[in-house]
């Protein structure tokens, strides 16, 4: 392989181009097949009319008060409505209509609390919570369209507050419990929400850990828009108390009627507000809807998770305050009348195996969780799985980020049993459900690929110009056709939402990832384009380089940028976290040079290799590759605030000095 120093416009990735391909491939079992919820004739059936297939998905899965009689507008694009003349309310598919065909006793929640306490809700019984809830927020004076700031761990209350929400046409903006007491503030400025619904604290890994005073310091100031503040109960922490504006949830909620008539909302209402933060500027407030959210959540759950309400046992380990646990934790499982676990801990409290005796405990069948968990258990060594019962486990989802092969395959042997199908699921807060998954009693699934669009969904991979790349080749990820669950606008921005989303190719909605087809058709992610590096003219995916340091088996996590590089653009600067004894092997970065050179060619070998104990990473688990690149080139490290702990990039300098 040569330098190609001229190609600085190399479209095609064509360094890279053929490395990306796995001969691994693993057929559904027949049984599970044949007893599969959805089959091959559904891709058919919807690319025959996407808008019509869509339209009996709705009717199918969810009750409308006013059915609608119209599917997909797009008359004014990039503004779509779907099933517009209908009437819906979301919080009576979740609930209300499930007691009403006689399964009120069917466990909804299984909740787990962090110190090990427990609570059951039938949906007989967190019906009557939410209809509570929904009663004590309208006596508070919240009404259809007003926001709600939620800052709440993950506790049966925070699904309560968003569909009693939901119920009454108020606007919940969830705000991660792990954020600053600043990005509440500007969140709750920039949707002007008039009720703050928080508690008191949480616990992490053993200790009480405070959400209430973040709540304080945010509107410590005069002018902005919040009357109350709703406090749940939760770590038993003193808290301070503005008098006038702060309420226990006991007090209010807990005395309030359970009697509360749902009324539909237009299916265009909208349903949420969620912030994701964009490479630059402030956060981007996302907007959904009702109808159309609702059809493409609920129908992906089924389809990609081959639900089956009746036995399965979901657990999305996904926290409330991102899009996963929207969808696949508050809205999907329960309008499909699944019963499911909800945990507000972390993997390794009190123990490492915290997560396996969970799913011992209440026989999960079906676990979502993110490669950047799977890549920990694996650290930790199969000897804690192995220690659990997991053999109620028959399908394993993975979202977040690209899953690597070796932990794809990992996942499958240690958790899965051999057998378990595995789904990896790509989508984004902005597409609201899950766009590209393999169907589990369809497609032979293969490590590494997130493989294909799901159907009616129209997925393409484009050059710089827009055009369609061939099979074998990458580029940018694009959808071109509307989809039921997009993302309606960036809440009060809508040149911003035109800009980020659908101007840079014509017609189609840009989704900020790099992608490539392989040979068979099948999708594979690269990471955002911000995340694509140039050196010498090759584009050269992180994700690729990592994934093959990762199959190193000293290698137990990794995380490559690129670093401005005055001979070749950009270099490659590899983190990586060593397994065990490899911490003592002097030879280990000329190693695992060679090892990348070998995997995917010389033109990949990082330039530097940098050994650290820790990466940065969100609270959803994905890597802030940004800090990284700081440290690649010697900046003072920038905004990590968003970090799930902020002790990482100290502990990544000192031991960089050493
Ligand atoms: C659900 C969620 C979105 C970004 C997206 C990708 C990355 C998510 C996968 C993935 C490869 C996957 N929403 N991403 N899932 N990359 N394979 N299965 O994560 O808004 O928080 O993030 O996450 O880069 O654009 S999100």
């Amino acid at each position: 392989m040569s330098f190609d120093t001229t190609g600085a416009d190399n479209q095609s990735g064509d360094a890279l181009e053929n490395l990306l391909t796995e001969n691994r491939h693993f057929e559904p079992s027949a049984e599970f097949a044949a007893n599969a919820i959805v089959q091959a004739g559904e891709y058919a059936k919807a690319n025959a009319d996407r808008p019509a297939f869509w339209a009996e998905k709705s009717r199918e899965l969810l009750s409308w008060s006013k059915p609608f009689t119209k599917s997909l507008d797009w008359s004014n694009p990039p503004f779509a409505t779907w099933f517009e003349d209908g009437e819906i309310n979301a919080a009576y598919n979740a609930l209300d209509r499930h007691v009403e065909a006689g399964n009120g006793d069917r466990v909804a929640i299984h909740f787990e609390g962090e110190p090990g306490d427990t609570r059951t809700y039938t949906y007989a019984q967190l019906t009557e919570e939410v209809k509570k809830a929904a009663n004590a927020f309208e006596s508070l004076g919240l009404a259809k369209g007003d926001r709600v700031a939620v800052y709440l761990p993950m506790i049966p209350e925070a699904v309560i507050t968003l569909l009693a929400c939901a119920r009454i046409g108020a606007i919940h903006s969830v705000v991660f419990g792990g954020f600053s007491a600043d990005a509440l503030r500007s969140r709750i400025d920039d949707a002007e929400a008039k009720l703050v619904v928080t508690a008191d604290g949480t616990f992490r890994r053993g200790k009480p850990s405070s959400l209430k005073p973040a709540v304080d310091e945010a509107l410590a100031n005069p002018g902005h828009s919040v009357t109350n503040v709703v406090v749940v109960k939760r770590n038993g922490e003193d808290v301070n108390w503005v008098e006038g504006r702060d309420v226990w949830w006991d007090d209010t909620v807990g005395t309030a009627s359970a009697e509360h008539t749902a009324v539909g909302h237009a299916s265009e209402h909208p349903l949420f507000i969620l912030y994701t933060s964009g490479t630059t500027g402030k956060p981007k407030g996302i907007l959904h809807t009702t109808g159309g959210y609702l059809t493409q959540a609920a129908y992906t759950h089924r389809a990609v998770f081959d639900l089956h309400p009746e036995t399965d046992v979901f657990w999305c380990t996904a926290d409330v305050g991102w899009v996963t646990g929207h969808s696949y934790v508050t809205y999907a499982p329960l309008i499909n009348g699944a019963t499911q676990v909800m945990y507000e801990g972390t993997p390794d409290s009190p123990h490492q195996g915290r997560f396996w005796e969970i799913v011992e405990k209440y026989k999960v069948s079906i676990l979502y969780t993110a490669p950047t968990a799977i890549r920990t258990f694996m650290k930790w060594g199969e000897d804690i799985p192995a220690k659990y019962d997991l053999s109620s486990i028959r399908l394993l989802g993975s979202v977040g980020e690209p899953i690597n092969p070796e932990a794809w395959m990992w996942y499958r042997r240690v958790i899965g049993g051999n057998n378990a199908p595995i789904v990896d699921t790509w989508w984004q807060t902005e597409t609201g459900a899950i766009m590209i998954a393999p169907l589990p009693g369809v497609t032979s699934t293969k490590p590494g690929s997130a493989q294909v669009p799901m159907p009616g969904i129209a997925v393409d991979v484009v050059d710089e110009l827009g055009a369609s790349v061939p099979h074998g080749h990458g580029g940018y990820l694009v959808i071109r056709e509307p989809w039921p669950s997009m993302l309606r606008g960036i809440w009060g921005d809508n040149d911003r939402y035109k800009d980020t989303y659908w101007s840079r190719f014509d017609g189609m909605y840009f989704a900020g990832d790099g992608a490539k087809w392989d040979e068979d058709g099948d999708v594979w992610l690269l990471g955002r384009v911000d995340d694509v590096m140039n050196v010498s003219g090759h584009r050269l995916s992180t994700t690729e380089i990592e994934s093959a340091l990762v199959s190193h088996p000293s290698v137990a996590e990794a995380a490559v940028v690129g670093a401005a590089d005055e001979t070749t653009g950009q270099a490659v600067v590899a983190f990586v976290i060593l397994r065990g004894s490899a911490v003592e092997d002097a030879d280990i970065v000329t190693t695992l040079r060679n090892h990348v050179g070998r995997e995917i060619g010389p033109i990949a070998k990082p330039k530097t290799i940098l050994v650290v104990p820790e990466l940065p990473k969100t609270r959803s688990g994905k890597i802030m590759r940004r800090l990284l690149k700081d440290v690649a080139e010697g900046r003072e490290v920038g905004d990590s605030s968003t970090l799930a702990d902020n002790t990482v990039m100290n502990q990544i300098a000192a031991s960089l000095k050493a």
